[in-house]
């Protein structure tokens, strides 16, 4: 370890937490790298974690010969939420593998055609919503209404649930039972073991009820399932499918921490890479108005987009890819040795230890995107640039065996959404308005609204 740099004044017992906050680590880290290089360490009261934000690092812990996905830090801090779901199983567990077979089909490209129309429909509540707020000369919330539309597209595609989120002037209490635990999982990384039981006493107790809602919401949408039927989504698989030559089933707590797992996994994070293209939009005229011209150009007057027409706006999903570039909604993904090995030719690891790739910081490395790398450009993502640069140099999704099986979902999603919005509105940003990015395991974009203008006649 001593080959690896540590921020100057550590201090003896709490470690590196002079100017540090706690609300804020993945923004910290990103600084502290970009003083400190490539790899670096940072300790807080005797946990010590190894970062890696430099392009070359990265892809040797993307080598999954060497390398495999380490549970830790936030993600085993969500195990009480999300215990061996697919998300926070270690690589070690049965339901890992039996959950991937189960739930895979559930992503395919003909179910992903099924899930379209519900994408859709969700979409056009969003644009109800929008269209009342522009008329009415009132400004959106960006952040809440996306976690609204992501929340309900998952619920409605997975698992034939309504939470009538656009019905509500207040967060869903799913919405914000879930947002509580993703905070506690994080302040438990920041605040030392010793000293959880009374600096988190509150948040403690408030966390045990908001898992509670948790597992009674999932409860009752399950055990409403067991008596009617839904049309093939995430939740019948979950009941019906029994692997092909064993038959095994996943066991009905298994389910639960599942369905638990794609209703946060699955919304969250979409939420927050819509609201950051959504600001960046609003802040280049020039990008939407190429995108803009791209939908007119490929949907024409289609009203409602068919699922073939969404993956033909190549340039808005350069806007996607570019806004996921600078700020990766999940922010870091921790890899683990899969035995001793040595990292960059200099630093040893043991089997089993393990380093955080800093996804945000790698996905600005200058070696890889040039001395530009906070400027904000589609065009990177154009397929000469793409194939040009190195594998494992662009990692929103993180990677290998445990990379987002969502993907797909979100990307489709979110283009669809983008694109309908585009058509229909000019973004205008709030004067005042300076990006503030607020962490809770997830990046979102803080405080963000914006103005609408009408576009075209309603469609
Ligand atoms: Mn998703 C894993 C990012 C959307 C369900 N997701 C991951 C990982 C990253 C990630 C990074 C790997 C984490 C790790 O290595 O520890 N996910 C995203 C982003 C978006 C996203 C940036 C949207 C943008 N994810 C979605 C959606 C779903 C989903 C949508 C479900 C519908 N993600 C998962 C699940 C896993 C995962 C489940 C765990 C997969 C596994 O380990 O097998």
């Amino acid at each position: 370890l001593h080959r690896i740099p540590h921020p100057p004044h550590r201090l003896p017992v709490v470690g590196d937490v002079l100017g540090v906050n706690v609300r804020t680590p993945v923004q910290d880290s990103l600084r502290i790298g970009r003083r400190l290089g490539p790899v670096f360490r940072r300790k807080a009261f005797g946990k010590e974690i190894v970062f890696v934000g430099g392009a070359d690092l990265a892809a040797e812990l993307a080598d999954e010969s060497r390398f495999a996905k380490h549970v830790g830090l936030g993600v085993a801090n969500l195990r009480p939420v999300a215990g061996d779901g697919l998300f926070t199983a270690y690589n070690h567990e049965p339901n890992w593998q039996l959950g991937h077979d189960v739930l895979a089909p559930g992503f395919s490209r003909e179910a992903m055609a099924g899930y379209h129309p519900m994408m859709l429909a969700v979409t056009e509540r969003l644009i109800d919503h929008w269209d009342r707020e522009q008329t009415a000369g009132r400004a959106v919330d960006v952040p809440g209404d996306m976690t609204k539309l992501t929340l309900e597209t998952i619920a409605r595609t997975g698992f034939g649930h309504d939470f009538g989120s656009f019905e509500r002037a207040r967060p869903h209490p799913f919405v914000t039972a879930m947002v509580g635990t993703l905070t506690y999982a994080q302040r438990r990384n920041v605040v030392p073991e010793p000293l959880a039981p009374l600096l988190l006493r509150t948040a403690t107790r408030r966390n045990a009820a908001d898992l509670a809602y948790l597992n009674r919401t999932v409860d009752a949408l399950v055990r409403a399932r067991r008596t009617t039927s839904g049309e093939g989504d995430l939740l019948d698989r979950m009941l019906d499918t029994a692997r092909p030559g064993t038959g095994e089933r996943l066991a009905p707590e298994n389910i639960r921490r599942q369905v638990i797992t794609f209703l946060v996994a699955g919304h969250e994070t979409t939420s927050g890479a819509l609201s950051f293209a959504l600001h960046y939009l609003s802040r280049h005229p020039d990008v939407a108005a190429r995108a803009r011209a791209e939908v007119d150009r490929v949907w024409g007057g289609t009203a409602r987009p068919g699922y073939d027409q969404v993956a033909k706006l190549r340039y808005v999903r350069r806007v996607l890819d570019e806004s996921l570039r600078l700020w990766p909604t999940a922010p870091a993904f921790a890899r683990e040795a899969r035995r001793d090995t040595v990292l960059g030719g200099v630093h040893p690891m043991r089997e089993g230890a393990w380093a955080l790739v800093l996804t945000a910081m790698l996905h600005r490395d200058p070696g890889v995107w040039g001395a530009d790398a906070e400027r904000f450009d589609p065009d990177r993502f154009d397929a000469q640039a793409v194939r040009s640069r190195a594998a494992h140099t662009f990692k929103p999704f993180g990677t290998g065996a445990r990379a987002c099986i969502g993907r797909q979902f979100a990307l489709h999603e979110a283009t669809l959404v983008l694109g309908l919005l585009l058509r229909r509105y000019e973004l205008r940003a709030e004067p005042g308005y300076r990006l503030r990015v607020a962490e809770r395991l997830t990046l979102m974009p803080e405080g963000l609204r914006l103005r609408l203008d009408r576009r075209v006649p309603a469609v």
